[in-house]
């Protein structure tokens, strides 16, 4: 007889006898000092040396570091269902957020963080940097500590002692929200894992043929038309203005910075659906909920779409605090090249002059970047001539390789959701790349960072985002944030194993590649 029929057959009185010898809770096991995702610059843990969260323990926070000190704090009270105020700094004991004495090496996003049996110290020159050391205490935090429910504790955080600054300043991911809208609950949700993995950019892909997602005064019927439906149909969506700047400020909250995308010439059949005049016909397309790329434009002849352009730039650079707008340019194969260049050219301008710096797909090399343009690399190759060329003038690089860091791209033959155009990607497959030392002739000081881009069409559901990218948008986190010297798969298959009885709690609907050993095949 197993044990639920054994117990379904005692007596009320003598289940009670029997509950407070259960099995230890699994919060009483203390997590690896080593364990943290992305890899810390220098780690070195204090062997047998813990510190507890008691009912007593209070965080102390630096002027400026309240917010930070508060959403440290949140989450755990849930979990423990102890008290931890958040009070100003110094404190004895407890968990200390200092904007002082960080070691000047650490710059604006780095942390030092010290665990000792008496406190929990982290410093940092900014708050960011005690944003991101706070991420790694929260990796140090037992698992049942992202429960949404009071758990029975204790809680042990391991000792030691990191110092740790990221590789890149653009850690990035995206999510298209054009193909199928997702709500702003399920952006938040996404922000969330993201900040968990120090990923410091949230590229929101918020139009294409398919769907325009942000509401432009000027422009009403984009949005209400435009973002009337999605891929294979259904209602579709989009944001009001106070739906965006709610994303951008819980995103800020959390040291993500948004960064907007309008696609453009192509990818804009939603625009063209929704104003006949935009067309060089002046015949509005249909609305469109198919997957093909490539077969719409913007009509580059007509002065009236570069009205169109400055209006809707304007209005969302004015949402957007964050230094970039992305403008797309990607599969322009319905426009000719000479006037996809002008076109690009043209609209840098536009762009620049409402104060923002132009990020685009890296085909906008083709045309003739602004000294500050930023080209976001998404080839299947190691070899792109006018990449490297651009690279060679001075233009940074956000490294996508599809058949790497497409999170949108199958993990193997047998993955239902996703596509496989760029190849199967698993684990080993995303981790498995030196952004700094990718392109034939691109020096690492051309690479800004990397982004693992999410497309959907054919994600519909939080449950969809989270398969597709844990737990490959860890390992790509873990290649912008860590120094190339911690690459070894190894070592980080293990340490990313770790994380899934924590994606678990958190209810996080990861793939279980066979690559990773999953810790009680959580
Ligand atoms: C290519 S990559 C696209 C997107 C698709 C994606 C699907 C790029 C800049 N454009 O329009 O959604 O493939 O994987």
């Amino acid at each position: 007889m197993n044990v639920r029929r054994l117990l379904a057959l005692l007596p009320v009185s003598l289940l009670l006898l029997i509950i407070p010898t259960a099995p230890p809770s699994t919060a009483a096991t203390v997590v690896a000092f080593g364990s943290v995702v992305p890899a810390p610059v220098t780690s070195t843990a204090a062997a047998g040396v813990t510190y507890g969260i008691t009912v007593s323990t209070a965080v102390y926070a630096d002027p400026g570091a309240e917010g930070v000190g508060e959403r440290l704090a949140a989450p755990l009270r849930r979990s423990t269902g102890y008290p931890l105020p958040v009070s100003p700094a110094p404190g004895a004991g407890g968990i200390s957020l200092l904007l002082s004495g960080a070691p000047a090496t650490v710059g604006a996003e780095g942390y030092q963080l010290d665990v000792t049996a008496t406190s929990i110290v982290i410093r940092a020159n900014r708050p960011a940097g005690l944003w991101n050391g706070v991420q790694t205490l929260h990796q140090l935090l037992p698992v049942a500590a992202d429960s949404a429910t009071v758990q029975p504790g204790p809680w042990p955080v391991p000792g030691g002692h990191i110092v740790d600054y990221p590789r890149f300043g653009y850690r990035g991911a995206m999510l298209d929200v054009a193909r199928h809208f997702f709500t702003v609950a399920a952006v938040e949700r996404y922000i969330d894992q993201l900040a968990l993995y120090k990923v410091n950019y949230l590229h929101l892909h918020l139009s294409d043929d398919q769907g325009w997602r942000i509401a432009i005064d000027s422009w009403p019927n984009l949005a209400t038309y435009g973002g009337s439906t999605a891929v294979g149909g259904g209602p579709g969506g989009y944001y009001t203005k106070a739906d965006y700047q709610q994303i951008v400020s819980y995103a800020a909250a959390r040291s993500v910075t948004v960064v907007p995308e309008i696609d453009m010439p192509s990818h804009t059949n939603a625009a063209l659906a929704s104003y006949a005049s935009l067309n060089c016909d002046g015949v509005a397309p249909p609305l469109y909920t198919g997957t093909d790329v490539g077969f719409s434009s913007l009509c580059t002849a007509k002065e009236l779409t570069y009205t169109f352009i400055d209006q809707v730039v304007g209005e969302l650079a004015a949402l957007t605090p964050g230094p970039y707008l992305h403008i797309g340019g990607d599969e322009a194969a319905s426009t000719a090249p000479a006037d996809y260049a002008a076109f690009v050219n043209r609209v840098q301008r536009i762009v620049a002059a409402h104060g923002k710096t132009v990020a685009g797909w890296h085909d906008v090399t083709k045309a003739t970047p602004l000294p500050s343009t930023v080209a976001q690399y998404w080839g299947t190759t190691t070899n792109d001539a006018s990449v490297k060329t651009a690279a060679q003038n001075g233009t940074k690089l956000i490294m996508s390789p599809a058949n790497r860091a497409y999170i949108d791209m199958k993990y193997n033959s047998r993955t239902t959701l996703g596509q496989n155009w760029a190849g199967y990607i698993d684990v080993k497959t995303a981790y498995g790349w030196d952004p700094g030392a990718y392109l034939t002739g691109v020096a690492a000081s051309s690479v800004l960072g990397v982004e693992a881009p999410l497309w959907t069409e054919t994600l519909t559901t939080s449950a969809d985002i989270d398969y597709m990218a844990f737990p490959r948008l860890p390992a790509i986190a873990e290649l912008g944030w860590s120094p190339y010297s911690t690459h070894n798969w190894t070592a980080f298959k293990q340490r990313l194993g770790a994380q899934g009885p924590r994606w678990k709690v958190m209810g996080v609907n990861y793939y279980h590649s066979t690559q990773i050993s999953w810790p009680g095949g959580s």
